[in-house]
């Protein structure tokens, strides 16, 4: 089945567990606090929840460190809870996305431990390497490489009861699990077949294209070391195996592929292929990340996102692979923070439903991240001791450790903070949003006295309104699901002007998108003659071809 025919009118809508809604008032959201709130969903209209994990974690990275993959964290609940929402969620038209985290385990996992304990057996699923003579706890000598973890410092641990190193591309707390291991493949297919025997309706895979490290062991003179370890030698086999061993070739599948190459994303989602159904690529979140790092400041590069998503969109569409489709998700700071303007309620309104638009019209599956349908912002938070994220306070030190003072390393995680979007769904205005009746394990964003839920579900003329317009036009619009897609060229004048042509048959549907605040000559006049206004963020048409300030439209032809 080609993946417009399988995809192209659904959606999928994130929910960052911990900060969506708490039903027993201990401040982290919980399984029973989605139940709770799945009218609300179903009313937003979409297909999909993709809910991140919910199993046995220490938590040291927000349960992205599993200690077991079939267990439920009593944090967030129990087994009979999930199998209640899991009923709630079909009842309403809803299916439920599991969050599988197979490129490490918690190094408090059984596995883990019994390696520790000395098991050679369980030493195998992991990426252990003997350290050089003369190794001790105090002074273990260089690590196997100079490549570094994602959230700061080196990827390797020396474990001096074995006198081995271990790799961590995350958190020291998050071993590499060993794939090449058949044994561990194995492992993780059951684990797979485990959660669709409880009838979930498919799977995020994280990291998924980091899980085939090289054969041998090699510094990167260049860089941190994801060139060579990213999109592995056996990643692809890899995860044909898995998809094929769970049994899940037919459920919807994304892949997070953190720097990949659109090559790699049409083989990982060609159906010719039996690999993933959908993949998430984040080249498009870069461009605000000055000399390509993601802890120094710059203001997005439009020109460079237009270029990048054409490429992706247009080089996807012509290998047969699909696109995730997305702005946000709970490792990125509020979409209209970082490319929008929400320094006043009109311009965040725009600016907010401009990006709605821009992405919902393109060729793939959107998603949505919780409180995105709101317009839900950054909160600003003004002191350090507000942020929880494991990678955000290692890099407040690290920051300072470069030289910036604490002013300014505060000022660059404010901006760039996991955190960002991990404070509790804004569900009313009252002191804890709706979301519990305690206290939240993270302070709420001030805003949520006129941005919330309440205040918008009924207003037609809400952000929440408008998301849920685009959601029902996707599945309105046979165009929108499968029609081919093409970028426009922006006339002089209009470089931070993103357009696009979607195809089908005889049926066009041309979207135009300004991201600024300047009045800009948009488009060709003549291509969009004779088409009629399908939908946009202002209450009457743009006049010949000119956008006013952060204004997004779309023009069909049916
Ligand atoms: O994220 C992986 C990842 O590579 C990033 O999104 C990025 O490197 C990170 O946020 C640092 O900026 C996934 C999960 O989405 C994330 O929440 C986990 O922390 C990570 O894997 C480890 O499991």
């Amino acid at each position: 089945m080609d993946r417009a025919t399988q995809l192209g009118d659904k959606v999928v809508y994130q929910v960052y567990i911990r900060s969506f809604n708490d039903s027993d008032g201990d401040g982290v959201g919980d399984l029973r606090g989605i139940t709770q709130r799945l009218d609300y969903l179903q009313r937003l209209g979409v297909d999909y929840l993709w809910i991140t994990p919910f199993f046995v974690s220490p938590q040291h990275d927000n349960g992205y460190d599993v200690a077991d993959y079939r267990a439920i964290d009593p944090l967030f609940g129990t087994m009979a809870d999930f199998e209640e929402l899991s009923r709630e969620a079909r009842a309403r038209g809803i299916g439920l996305m599991l969050d599988m985290v197979f490129n490490h385990t918690s190094t408090e996992h059984a596995w883990f431990q019994r390696a520790l304990a000395g098991d050679a057996r369980y030493q195998a699923y992991y990426k252990l390497v003997d350290a050089a003579p003369g190794a001790t706890a105090t002074n273990p000598g260089e690590p196997p490489t100079n490549w570094e973890s994602k959230f700061g410092g080196s990827a390797w641990a020396y474990l001096p009861s074995l006198d081995k190193w271990y790799l961590h591309l995350f958190d020291r707390t998050q071993a590499d699990l060993n794939w090449d291991n058949p044994a561990v493949r194995r492992e993780l297919a059951d684990v797979v077949r485990f959660w669709k025997a409880k009838g979930v309706s498919g799977f995020r895979f994280d990291v998924a294209n980091l899980i085939s490290k090289p054969a041998t062991w090699e510094d990167d003179n260049e860089g941190d070391g994801r060139r060579l370890y990213t999109d592995g030698p056996h990643v692809h086999e890899y995860l044909r195996e898995l998809v094929r061993e769970g049994g899940i070739e037919d459920m919807p599948t994304v892949g997070e592929m953190s720097s990949t190459s659109i090559d790699n994303c049409v083989r990982y989602t060609n159906p010719s292929r039996h690999e993933l159904s959908q993949v998430f690529s984040f080249h498009h979140l870069k461009v605000d990340y000055a000399g390509g790092d993601k802890w120094a400041l710059m203001e997005p590069d439009i020109p460079e996102l237009r270029r990048i998503l054409r490429d992706w969109q247009e080089r996807m569409c012509a290998g047969g692979g699909w696109n995730a489709l997305f702005w946000s998700n709970h490792d990125q700071p509020r979409p209209n923070s970082r490319f929008g303007d929400t320094s006043t309620r009109e311009l965040w309104q725009r600016s907010s439903e401009l990006l709605a638009v821009c992405t919902h019209f393109m060729r793939g599956t959107p998603y949505i991240y919780q409180g995105e349908e709101l317009g839900m912002t950054n909160p600003g938070f003004d002191r350090i001791e507000q942020y929880r994220d494991v990678e955000s306070v290692n890099y407040y030190h690290i920051l300072q450790e470069r030289g910036l003072s604490a002013d300014e390393a505060l000022a660059v995680v404010r901006e760039r903070s996991r955190d960002d979007a991990r404070t509790p769904v804004q569900w009313d205005a009252s002191a804890t949003t709706g979301f519990t009746t305690g206290t939240p394990w993270i302070e709420v964003a001030a805003n949520h006295t006129w941005l919330n839920a309440r205040a918008e579900v009924d207003d037609p003329g809400s952000v929440w309104s408008f998301y849920r317009r685009l959601i029902r036009l996707r599945k309105e619009l046979p165009l929108v699901q499968r029609g081919d897609v093409r970028f426009l060229d922006v006339p002089a004048g209009a470089e931070k002007v993103i357009a696009y042509e979607r195809t089908l048959g005889d049926q066009r549907l041309v979207v135009a998108c300004n991201f600024s605040g300047d009045k800009t000559p948009a488009i060709d006049v003549a291509l969009v003659t004779g088409g009629e206004v399908l939908v946009g963020n202002y209450d009457d048409a743009p006049v010949a071809g000119t956008l006013r300030p952060w204004e997004a439209v779309a023009y069909v032809w049916c």
